[in-house]
């Protein structure tokens, strides 16, 4: 693979000569990235590096990839800005050591709710997209906290926008693509766990493989996984409260229901699951006319075993359970799409939510 800078203005012409060389590339991604690093070094050589950054505020946080510090800085100055609504925790840490962050978001920070809705995204590295629109929920809540109220009403937002922040943070530094988490094993160079894989729900039956050079490498065993643990140690522990998990992926625009490991097995519930994805699928649409194809990932994409989806289901009774793709066609998204994917994501969270203070 080859890394080339382009400047913007040519970026046009240069991507239509790859494609008469029919040269396989990443489109805008690296590319746009690249200009923005490379207006940021240009700054900084003339000394105006503190100038820049009012001016990124400015543009929005939401027209960029943050990278994890970043994501960590804006979730704690979120919950600084909001005391009485907002926590800031940390539900554990990564095979690298970073934090897996959770902001945890309520009417009442004293009285505890008697639901929550659980939101997680990034569980693939290189979904860039996913924890953007999960700290978009977060702060378009907080900064409307009364209009939102009666979907408030008793409910518990819990949100963990970075799972995999190792495998996060390798695509932006070495591999755009890495999808599973870092963990490394003495004399091997494959390295990684597919978090998706790694749940104790008919573990490594389907859609996985114990071939730890493989995308799909589902682990050691059940929970083998550090990241795996702090999401199923807080979820156990709250079982009884949580009525609604989502697991924001990308990309394919798919409102996917359990179960997603067979697709000879039905969920006892899976009219209630459908419905519910269809009403937040509507919301989505009302945005830009986005449509979500809805079912089980098992009958629209392929079987797959040892998700959160089906854990959440399966194996807790959480009612509710989701993984969600968002749009895109690829896992990159132009920077100038964040905001509208963020946007219409919204909409179809609420909806999600709102189920919850209903149930
Ligand atoms: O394969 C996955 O983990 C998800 N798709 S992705 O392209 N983001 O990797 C789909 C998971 C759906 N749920 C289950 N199969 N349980
Ligand atoms: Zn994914």
């Amino acid at each position: 693979m080859s890394i080339v800078a382009v400047a913007p203005t040519l970026q046009g012409a240069f991507e239509a000569r790859l494609n008469q060389l029919n040269a396989r590339f990443v489109a805008n991604a690296l590319m746009e990235e690249m200009s923005s690093y490379n207006e940021t070094l240009t700054n900084c050589l003339n000394s105006e590096c503190e100038l820049n950054r009012p001016r990124r505020q400015a543009r929005g946080f939401f027209s960029h990839f943050p990278r994890y510090s970043e994501i960590l800085n804006y979730m704690s100055a979120l919950a600084a800005r909001h005391p009485k609504n907002c926590r800031y925790e940390s539900l554990g840490r990564t095979f690298e050591g970073r934090h897996i962050a959770a902001l945890s978001i309520s009417l009442n920070s004293r009285g505890q709710a008697r639901r929550v809705a659980y939101i997680q995204a990034a569980a693939h590295g290189r979904e860039w997209i996913t924890p953007l629109t999960v700290l978009y929920l977060a702060n378009e809540l907080l900064n409307n906290l009364r209009a939102f109220r009666r979907v408030l009403e008793d409910v518990e937002i819990y949100l963990v926008p970075l799972v995999n922040s190792d495998g996060y943070e390798y695509s932006f530094t070495t591999d755009r693509f890495w999808r599973k988490n870092r963990h490394r094993y003495a004399g091997r160079t494959c390295a990684g766990v597919d978090i998706n894989r790694n749940f104790p729900n008919n573990w490594n039956y389907n859609g996985a493989s114990q071939n730890l050079c493989s995308e799909v490498y589902s682990g050691t065993g059940p929970i083998s996984e550090s990241e795996t643990a702090a999401i199923a140690r807080y979820l156990e522990y709250n079982r009884h409260r949580v009525k609604l998990s989502l697991d924001v992926h990308s990309f394919g625009k798919f409102l996917f229901y359990p179960f997603g490991y067979s697709r000879n097995v039905a969920a006892p519930t899976r009219n209630l699951l459908h419905s519910v994805a269809q009403r937040a699928a509507n919301q989505i649409a009302k945005y830009r006319g986005t449509q979500y194809t809805i079912g089980t990932s098992a009958g629209i994409l392929y079987e797959a075993s040892g998700g959160l989806d089906d854990y959440a289901y399966g194996n807790l009774g959480i009612p509710m359970s989701f993984t969600v793709e968002l749009p895109g066609e690829n896992f990159h998204v132009a920077r100038s799409d964040i905001i509208h994917i963020c946007k219409e994501t919204f909409a179809g969270f609420i909806e999600f939510i709102r189920h919850v203070s209903l149930y």
